[in-house]
């Protein structure tokens, strides 16, 4: 097969200037489980505030999403909680979708991919590619397991990363180097299914030739976006395309996705990570259906500006995969930018939904109902944007406390309370405007430029605090101006500077609208925006005009924007972190089975000595080995042993340790092992020094 794209001028690949539409899609989440706040903060809160932006600047934005229904995620969902698949969907879509509307994230459309319109969209497209001969077809070996009867694939196996040497990686990726590869490049694989070692067995799949794409990648990612893209996002493909790409199956044997649409194809589905990503477009369809508009724009004109956000382990399917297919089929646009983020940790861990550290929306909402915005701004002010961030407890409580309630909240409640206590809540006349009042009112006028500017380069972080900043104007502007003083001197003073006050109040009404909805919302009734004469008061108007809200407007009651956070309750939360892992952790803990009796003869054969660690050294490229040099008081030798997940090689320099002397030798990773240590595994797999009356121990742990 031939490559026939014309690689274009890079001056034509760029990013598009003046879009007539904007498409914006945030990544579909798996149904096999609720969503937490790695989600919110990587994904759904920046994508939210960017279509809301854009919105608010008239331009035509669809924001669609969906439930990722299909791939190996549900199906093990499925069988570990003895449910069908399609149960197990039914019930998360649900919750996911709920959860998204409580929060504010503004899709246009939430789908499903178990829905009709896309079964019948990503069968059209596949049909479409195979009938242009875009795929190859291929009988090849694949991994199969034998006890389960199944072929293995992505999630349904695990092994070492041919790439990084991460000894869990799944089939399709690796998630700690963010490699994509395939099943049987992995070393050691085992069946996430019996846990048993996969047979090779011979099938047929249809793959996108990528490896036929990589000049035309090369120009359009490499040279193209080079300066618009983000550092971490850039890096990663240009490591994939220079490390060359290799066709890639389309297809999987499972009986649970969309079935292969061609003949000969009993028994086969497009892999999750095809049909995922057509996802987009069906649910764009199902939107035009429903309001009787035109897809296809939106997907195809060369106007749109099609933007994809998500998180950094979709890397390598968003920018490589889906515009190769996208190219292939001929008739769509590409992606302009795919604004991905790093991860969020939760309390200096990893998230992890298996170990439950995690703080889950469904369960926020329910422990802090009406105070969605809390977590939005949290979430935001410390966004995972260029490289991993932790969410702790004490950090929400304090953006709440001292800047939500301290700052933005006080000064929106001195203004309406005064307005109501000086003026029965009518906007007052102006007088004459001091050098202080001109230039408070100039800086107004700079920050939806400033704020702007931020979300057009995707830094949400910088564009959030830049709105605080309008918030600090007004906190501040008051405090100078002292109104509750000159109220008593100075009638005409204090009036204009109600005035001026309230004028902040209203650009902040606006401008946290992409980042606050809940607030805003709550801040234009108070201000009674929707009464005003003016319907067009907008973003750009706070640039244009000092009147924002007319003198003689009156407003409603005031009510509080935020309410204090207590640290009983923050407590509250760490504790009940704590109590899940732990629940989990035992739920999890099954003993391991007691091994054939030995006889004393049997035990004699062990020659157990104390000896104390000299040197240690992680041994490159794999994460749990470590290379030691051991003083066994007979000789100082090297023993290769694979703590390194539970130690650093600092903190173990120097310690005794129990020493297996006699066994033989075996070379581990090239590395002559000679002898064992002994550790403790307690029930989480986190190894210690054996010493059983170390707190934390439970009875039954293995010594090896
Ligand atoms: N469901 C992966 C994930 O949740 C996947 C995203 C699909 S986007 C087309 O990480
Ligand atoms: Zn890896």
């Amino acid at each position: 097969m031939q490559l026939f794209y014309p690689v274009k001028h890079i001056s034509e690949i760029t990013m598009i200037q003046d879009p007539k539409r904007y498409t914006i899609t945030a990544a579909l989440p798996y149904t096999n489980g609720p969503v937490h706040i790695g989600h919110l903060a990587g994904v759904y809160v920046p994508a939210d505030i960017y279509a809301r932006y854009q919105r608010l600047q008239g331009k035509d934005v669809l924001f669609i999403c969906g439930s990722d229904e299909h791939g190996v995620p549900i199906t093990l969902k499925a069988k570990k909680e003895g449910v069908s698949p399609q149960q197990v969907v039914d019930k998360y879509h649900a919750m996911i979708k709920t959860s998204f509307e409580q929060f504010g994230i503004s899709f246009d459309n939430y789908s499903r991919t178990s829905a009709k319109i896309h079964h019948d969209t990503a069968s059209e497209f596949f049909k479409k590619l195979y009938d242009d001969g875009k795929f190859t077809e291929e009988v090849t070996e694949q991994l199969y397991d034998e006890e389960a009867q199944q072929f293995l694939a992505d999630r349904f196996v695990i092994g070492t990363c041919p790439k990084c040497g991460y000894e869990e990686s799944y089939g399709d990726q690796c998630e700690n180097c963010g490699t994509s590869h395939n099943a049987t490049d992995l070393i050691n694989p085992k069946s996430a299914i019996s846990g048993s070692t996969p047979v090779t067995k011979k099938t047929k799949h249809w793959f996108l030739p990528l490896d036929q794409y990589e000049p035309w990648l090369k120009e359009w990612i490499i040279e193209g976006h080079k300066k618009d893209w983000k550092t971490n996002v850039y890096g990663q493909c240009k490591s994939w395309i220079d490390d060359g790409l290799r066709p890639r199956a389309v297809t999987r044997d499972l009986d649970w996705g969309i079935p292969v649409p061609v003949e000969g194809a009993d028994g086969k589905v497009l892999y999750v990570w095809f049909d995922a990503p057509i996802g987009y477009i069906s649910a764009t369809k199902e939107w035009a259906d429903q309001y009787q508009k035109d897809w296809e724009p939106y997907w195809k004109d060369e106007g749109t500006k099609l933007l994809h956000f998500i998180g950094k382990d979709n890397i390598v399917f968003h920018c490589i995969i889906f515009p190769s297919m996208l190219k292939a089929e001929g008739s769509y646009v590409l992606p302009d930018n795919v604004p991905a983020n790093e991860f969020l940790n939760l309390e200096g861990n990893k998230i992890s939904t298996s170990k439950n550290w995690a703080v889950w929306l469904h369960e926020y909402l329910e422990e802090f109902p009406d105070q969605q915005d809390v977590l939005r701004y949290t979430l935001t002010a410390n966004a995972p944007e260029t490289k991993d961030n932790d969410f702790t407890w004490s950090d929400f409580q304090a953006r709440n406390n001292s800047e939500l309630v301290a700052i933005f909240g006080n000064f929106i409640n001195r203004v309406a309370v005064l307005t109501h206590k000086y003026y029965d809540g009518v906007v007052p006349t102006p007088n004459a405007l001091s050098e202080v009042d001109q230039i408070t009112l100039k800086e107004l006028q700079t920050y939806p430029e400033v704020i702007a500017s931020s979300i057009e380069r995707y830094r949400f972080r910088e564009a959030q605090a830049e709105l605080m900043n309008v918030a600090r104007l007004g906190n501040k502007y008051l405090a100078d101006e002292e109104p509750w003083k000159t109220i008593k001197s100075d009638e005409e003073r204090t009036q204009t500077v109600m005035y001026i006050a309230m004028q902040i109040a209203t650009a902040l009404a606006i401008l946290s609208e992409p980042f606050l909805p809940h607030t805003s919302d709550k801040l234009k009734r108070i201000l009674r925006i929707d009464s005003l004469q003016d319907p067009e008061l907008d973003w750009g108007k706070i640039t244009e005009t000092h009147q924002l809200i007319p003198e003689g407007h009156e407003i409603a009651k005031s009510e509080l924007l935020f309410a204090r956070i207590e640290d009983v309750q923050m407590q509250a939360q760490r504790d009940k972190l704590v109590a899940s892992k732990k629940e989990n952790e035992e739920n999890n803990s099954t003993l391991e089975p007691i091994k054939d009796m030995i006889q004393f003869e049997d035990f004699t054969k062990l020659d157990l000595r104390v000896g104390t660690i000299l040197e240690a050294e992680k041994m490159p490229k794999t994460k749990k080995l470590m290379v030691l040099k051991v003083d066994t008081g007979i000789d100082v030798r090297t023993i290769v042993s694979g703590i390194a997940e539970s130690f650093s090689a600092e903190e173990i320099i120097g310690r005794k340790v129990t020493v297996l002397v006699n066994l033989a030798p075996r070379a581990l990773r090239g590395v002559e092992s000679e002898g064992m240590i002994l550790m403790t595994e307690k029930a989480d797999g986190n190894l210690v020094f054996v010493n059983p009356d170390d707190e934390g121990i439970e009875n039954g742990s293995t010594i090896n």
